[in-house]
């Protein structure tokens, strides 16, 4: 399989600042906002952005984690639509912004059951989606509001992400299978 670098941890550490700059100015400050990272990968990128956000406008964010499972037993064949296995939330969602953060954009189903998941549990006032790498492929009306790389891919490309906290080492990759 071939692979190729596509962000270092230099360009992961950027990237990920220049989207809390984003939701800063977006947000106007980050008043009642909620950042919830989709597990795996896109609660540590949730907690750095927090702790960017905190460093620079000096506001601590709540940060919350959904765990989404897919019953697919082939990452190329879809199964059926991803299930919600678990929620932990911060805060109530009355009156608040939710920033869904998520490693990997792809067919965009499991940003939906995460919006289903949040719609049974309250109202949030809004819904936005930080991505890391946007990779194409859409199947729903889903667009990301803060986007690290768009990623052109074939279907059989694989974004493979490696963060410090799950991996030992922050790095972005395309592989040709
Ligand atoms: P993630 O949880 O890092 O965020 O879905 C389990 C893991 O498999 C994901 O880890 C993701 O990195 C990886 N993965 C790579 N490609 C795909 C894909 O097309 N679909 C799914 N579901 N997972 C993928
Ligand atoms: P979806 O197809 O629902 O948008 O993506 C499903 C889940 O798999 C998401 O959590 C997404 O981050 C992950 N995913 C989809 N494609 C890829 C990929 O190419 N690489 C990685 N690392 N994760 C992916
Ligand atoms: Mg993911």
């Amino acid at each position: 399989a071939k692979k190729q670098t596509l962000l270092d941890e230099e360009a992961i550490r950027r990237t990920l600042t220049r989207i809390s700059h984003e939701m800063m100015e977006k947000n106007k400050g980050m008043d009642d906002c909620i950042l919830l990272g989709i597990r795996t990968r896109g609660y540590p990128l949730a907690e750095q952005l927090a702790a960017n956000i905190k460093r620079i406008e000096g506001v601590a964010l709540p940060v919350g984690s959904i765990d989404i499972t897919l019953y697919r037993d082939d990452l190329e064949q879809k199964q059926s639509d991803p299930k919600i296995h678990d929620l932990e939330l911060p805060t109530s969602l009355e009156g608040k912004k939710v920033i869904l953060v998520d490693d990997v954009l792809y067919t965009g189903r499991t940003v939906r059951a995460a919006m289903d998941a949040l719609m049974d549990k309250g109202r949030p006032n809004q819904i936005q989606l930080a991505v890391l790498v946007d990779r194409g492929h859409r199947e729903l009306p889903i667009r990301p509001d803060y986007v690290g790389k768009n990623v052109p891919t074939s279907r059989s490309e694989l974004i493979r992400v490696h963060l410090s906290q799950t991996d030992d080492i922050d790095k972005v990759s395309i592989v040709q299978n």
